[in-house]
């Protein structure tokens, strides 16, 4: 016998004292170990004790015969492996072997070469189970040892994820997932991120495939939101290689706190300290993209510039902080019902500026004009209202930022000089 059988423990039943010294010569040569009883109580003792791989059994015994100990082990581990050796060729007892799911049914006498044979068969298979089985725990092991979050699937199914993949989404187990996500791209929630699942279905569609896809885009821009169990939405770097043919590893990388500590940066640089809107820096560089864009496609790009009327007055009357509480009052009401398309920016001391995307200069006059009353009618608690004065204007053919801003202050100092309190546009 080859070296499928010695690494295995095996049980055997058999209330024929002879028979059973007959067949433990041979079976003690093929096992590790070797177990006998007399019956199936002496047999299920054992079993419980020992859980050795195989289990050979006879029928016929006293106290418990064959097929009762037999249920009962299988009770006990679903997937133990039983032979029985019967003298009976009776269909009852085939068909009750057959219900457990038994390995084997050897008709007595059995011959020694097809036992030994039916053994190594049962060994070989347990055998490769045992090692498939240290293989996928070798490999889960790797999986979650890193600190990653790692799926190996063929995009269809899931074959292995780490602990802190399924724990993120609130699961314990693949299957638990798949209930809970149908198909893999419903995980992803941000359709800001260049990866969300329209774009994938769109290359999909068009013959790319979710790998190359993601492969072919910026390395820098290779980020999934996900909201976790809780509902928080979380940032990852998305890497994915190829094993073998059909199966990809996900490999997700948390970035969350990168992220937040990339975006504070970027708001120190963009935002201004007192009242957080953009500043000037933010809007000059929209401001530079804007008009580029303007020219290309030929659409309409306006802006305005504001000044609070007799500010330094107000200061003087209430007090530097009051006339703070009240710069921040202006941005937040302005900011509010600014278009998400639309930028609006403190560009320095009472003055702010308005950047309106696709809009004429007469429709950014309404916008402004709504604006000045918004601002008018607001109340700050100790020291009542302020008013706002505006200067309008639209992109006109080789505009530079310069002339055009300069075009909108013109129109802002007209409206100063027009008693304040009031929009002038110019074109
Ligand atoms: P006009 O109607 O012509 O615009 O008169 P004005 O007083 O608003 O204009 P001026 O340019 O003479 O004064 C601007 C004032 O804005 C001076 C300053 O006290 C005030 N100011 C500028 N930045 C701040 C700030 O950050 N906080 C406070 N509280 N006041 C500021
Ligand atoms: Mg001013
Ligand atoms: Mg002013």
């Amino acid at each position: 016998m080859d070296n499928y059988t010695n690494k295995l423990s095996i049980l055997y039943v058999e209330d024929e004292d002879d028979v059973r010294e007959g067949y433990s010569r041979a079976l003690e040569r093929v096992s590790k170990h070797l177990y006998t009883a007399k019956n199936g109580v002496d047999g299920l003792e054992l079993y419980k004790k020992h859980k050795p791989d195989i289990i050979i059994t006879d029928i016929r015994m006293p106290r418990m015969d064959g097929i009762e100990m037999a249920t009962e082990i299988k009770e006990i581990d679903d997937s133990a492996n039983i032979i029985f050796t019967s003298a009976h060729s009776e269909s009852a007892y085939l068909l009750e072997a057959i219900a457990l799911h038994a390995e084997g049914y050897l008709l007595k006498p059995v011959r020694k070469k097809l036992l030994l044979e039916t053994i190594q068969k049962i060994s070989k298979t347990i055998i490769l189970e045992k090692e498939n089985e240290e293989q996928r725990e070798i490999l889960q092991y790797i999986i979650d040892s890193k600190n990653n979050t790692t799926i190996i699937t063929n995009t269809k199914n899931i074959s292995f994820a780490s602990k802190s993949f399924l724990t993120f989404f609130g699961v314990s187990t693949i299957k638990e997932f798949q209930e809970k996500f149908p198909t893999l791209l419903d995980i992803l929630s941000n359709n800001d991120d260049l990866i969300n699942k329209e774009n994938i279905l769109k290359n999909i569609q068009n013959g790319i495939n979710f790998y190359e896809f993601i492969n072919q885009i910026d390395e820098s821009l290779r980020v999934v939101t996900l909201k976790d169990a809780k509902g928080e939405l979380k940032s990852f770097y998305i890497n994915i290689s190829k094993i073998g043919s059909v199966n990809y590893l996900i490999n997700l990388t948390d970035i969350t706190r990168l992220t937040q500590v990339k975006e504070a940066a970027e708001n120190k640089v963009y935002r201004d300290s007192l009242t957080k809107i953009y500043n000037r820096e933010k809007f000059e560089e929209v401001f530079e993209y804007e008009i580029k864009q303007s020219k290309r496609y030929n659409t309409p790009l306006s802006m305005a510039i504001l000044d609070i009327d007799f500010f330094k007055d107000f200061n003087d009357t209430y007090g530097h902080l009051i006339g703070d509480e009240v710069l921040i009052m202006l941005s937040k009401t302005i900011e509010q019902h600014t278009r998400e398309s639309d930028l609006f920016a403190r560009w320095g001391g009472e003055e702010f500026v308005l950047l309106f995307n696709n809009t004429n200069l007469e429709a950014a006059t309404k916008l402004a004009e709504n604006f000045r009353k918004m601002i008018e009618s607001l109340q700050h608690p100790s020291a009542g209202n302020i008013t706002i004065s505006f200067g309008v204007t639209q992109y006109k053919q080789d505009d530079t930022r310069q002339s055009m801003f300069k075009r909108a202050d013109d129109a802002l100092y007209e409206a100063k000089n027009s008693g304040r309190n009031c929009v002038k546009s110019k074109y």
